[in-house]
C-alpha cells in the first residue's frame, strides 16, 4: 500500500469513527458535559478533603488542625474516600464517552488547542493514578515501591492543575451543551439526542445505540452501588451493607476494628512487669508510673471516634487519664504553651512518635486511655495504654504508649 493509500485509509477510519460519534448520544457533548460536571464536583471534594488530611498530619506555621469538632476528620476523610470510590465509575464512563475524540482529524486546530490536548495527558494519567492508588491503599494492597502519601499528594496537585485548565478550556462548550436539549445540528445527532433525552421515540435505524439517559443511568447506578457497599465503614446505620469495604466498623475485638497488630516484642513489652508510663521533658518533676499507679489517678471517660485515614471509623467509649492531668501532676503550669510528643514502645515503627499541639493536648477529652467500653484495652487496641483524642487522624492515635514528652514553647 502506498503512503497516500495509507493516509486515505486513516482518514476513512477517522470519518467512520466520527460518524459513530455523531450518531451516538453516549459520545456527544452533552453526555461528556454531565459526566464532567459530576467528576468536577467529586474531584473538588476529594482534593479539598485530601489537603485537609495532609494538613492534619503535617501542621504548618499558618494552619493548626483544631481539636474540635471531635468528629470533623471523620466527616472529611469519610467524604474523601467515599467521593473517591464513587468517582471510579464516573471516570470510566467519562473516558468512554470522549474516547472516540482521540481519533479526531486533524489532531489539533491551533496552538491553543494543542496545549489544551497536551494537558489531557496529566489529567487522564493523574486521575487514573489517584483513583487506583487510593483504592489499592484502602484495600491494603501495595503493588508499588514508592511512598503512597507523597505520590498521591503531588499527583493530586498535578491533576487538579490540569483539571482547572481543562475546565477553563471546556467551560463554554459545557454550558452550551447543558443548556441545549438538542445537542448537535446534524440530523443523525438530533434524532439520537432526542432519544437520549427520552422524550421522542427511539430511532428505529439504530436500535443498538443506548440512549444517553440509559448510559448515565447505569453510570449513576454503578456509582451508587459502590457507595452503598462501602460507606457503611463510617456511616454506622449502613454497616451491614459494607460488603466491599475493607473494614466493618462493628467487627473487631471489643467491637472496634483494628489497624496494625502487635509484634511479639510489643506484646512482651506490653505485659512486662517493668512497664512504666513516663511524663518527661520540660516538667517540674518527671513521672514514672506503674500501670496500677496510672490507673489510680483521677480518671475521665469520653465518647470519641477512632477514624482511620483509610476511611473507616468507629465511635467508642474510652476511659483513662487526661493529658492535662498528667501534665499538671508533672508540674507543667496551665499557662504554658506546650508541644506534646506521644511515644510508643513499638520502637522503630512509623507510629513510634506522634505530636499534639497545645490545643489538642489540653482538650478536656485528650486521653491516655487504658479502658475501652469499660474493659481494659485489648492488646490489639494498644494495651496497656494508648492515646485517644478528639479530631485526630487514626495514624496519630498512638497505641502501646510508654511516655509523653512535654516541650514548652
Ligand atoms: C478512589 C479514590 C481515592 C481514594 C480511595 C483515596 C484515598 C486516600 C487516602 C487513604 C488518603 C490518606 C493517606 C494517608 O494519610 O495515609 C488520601 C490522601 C489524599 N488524597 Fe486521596 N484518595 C482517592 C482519590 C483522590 C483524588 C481524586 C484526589 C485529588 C483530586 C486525592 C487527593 C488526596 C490528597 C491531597 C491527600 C493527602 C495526601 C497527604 O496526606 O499527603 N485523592 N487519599
Ligand atoms: N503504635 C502504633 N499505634 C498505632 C498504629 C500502629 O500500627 N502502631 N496504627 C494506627 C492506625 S493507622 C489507626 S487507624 C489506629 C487504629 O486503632 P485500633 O487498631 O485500636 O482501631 O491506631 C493507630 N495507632
Ligand atoms: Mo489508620
Amino acid at each position: 500500500m502506498t503512503a497516500t493509500g495509507r493516509a486515505a485509509g486513516v482518514r476513512a477510519r477517522a470519518d467512520e469513527v466520527r460518524s459513530t460519534v455523531e450518531a451516538s448520544p453516549v459520545h456527544d457533548e452533552r453526555t461528556a458535559a454531565i459526566l464532567g460536571l459530576a467528576l468536577g464536583v467529586s474531584f473538588t471534594i476529594c482534593f479539598v478533603t485530601g489537603l485537609l488530611s495532609h494538613l492534619a498530619q503535617h501542621p504548618t506555621s499558618w494552619f493548626a488542625w483544631p481539636a474540635r469538632p471531635a468528629g470533623l476528620y471523620r466527616v472529611t476523610q469519610g467524604l474523601h474516600v467515599a467521593t473517591g470510590l464513587a468517582s471510579i465509575p464516573l471516570l470510566l464512563a467519562k473516558l468512554w464517552a470522549v474516547f472516540p475524540h482521540l481519533f479526531r482529524w486533524p489532531p489539533f486546530e491551533s496552538a491553543a488547542h494543542l496545549v489544551e490536548r497536551v494537558m489531557l495527558v496529566p489529567l487522564v494519567f493523574g486521575s487514573v493514578f489517584l483513583l487506583f492508588t487510593g483504592t489499592a491503599n484502602v484495600m491494603h494492597w501495595y503493588p508499588w515501591r514508592f511512598s503512597f502519601t507523597r505520590s498521591h499528594y503531588w499527583v493530586a496537585w498535578m491533576t487538579v492543575g490540569a483539571l482547572v485548565a481543562h475546565v477553563g478550556a471546556k467551560a463554554g462548550t459545557t454550558v452550551l451543551a447543558l443548556r441545549r436539549r438538542d445537542t448537535t445540528g446534524t440530523s443523525a445527532g438530533a434524532t439520537a439526542a432526542t432519544a437520549g433525552d427520552g422524550v421522542g421515540p427511539a430511532p428505529s435505524s439504530s436500535p443498538a445505540i443506548p440512549s444517553r439517559r440509559a448510559y448515565l443511568g447505569w453510570t449513576a447506578a454503578a456509582s451508587g452501588l459502590v457507595t452503598l457497599t462501602t460507606v457503611g465503614q463510617t456511616v454506622w446505620p449502613l454497616r451491614s451493607a459494607a460488603v466491599l469495604a475493607p473494614r466493618r466498623p462493628d467487627i473487631g475485638p471489643q467491637g472496634v476494628p483494628v489497624n496494625g497488630v502487635p509484634s511479639a516484642e510489643v506484646r512482651a513489652a506490653a505485659t512486662s512487669a517493668d512497664y512504666r508510663f513516663r511524663v518527661y521533658g520540660d516538667v517540674e518533676e518527671e513521672l514514672s508510673l506503674t500501670l496500677e499507679e496510672l490507673r489510680s489517678l483521677p480518671g475521665h471517660t469520653a465518647a470519641l471516634p477512632i477514624t482511620c485515614v483509610e476511611g473507616w471509623s468507629r465511635q467508642a467509649t474510652w476511659t483513662g487519664v487526661t493529658v492535662s492531668e498528667l501534665m499538671a501532676r508533672a508540674g507543667v503550669p496551665a499557662s504554658a504553651t506546650v508541644d506534646v510528643r506521644v511515644e510508643s514502645f513499638q520502637h522503630g515503627s512509623a507510629y513510634q512518635y506522634s505530636t499534639m499541639s497545645d490545643e489538642q493536648a489540653r482538650d478536656r477529652d485528650a486521653l491516655i486511655a487504658f479502658d475501652l467500653g469499660g474493659e481494659p484495652l485489648h492488646m490489639d487496641h494498644g494495651y496497656p495504654a494508648r492515646l485517644i483524642a478528639p479530631n485526630r487522624p487514626g495514624v496519630l492515635q498512638t497505641k502501646w504508649v510508654e511516655a509523653i514528652r512535654v516541650t514548652r514553647r
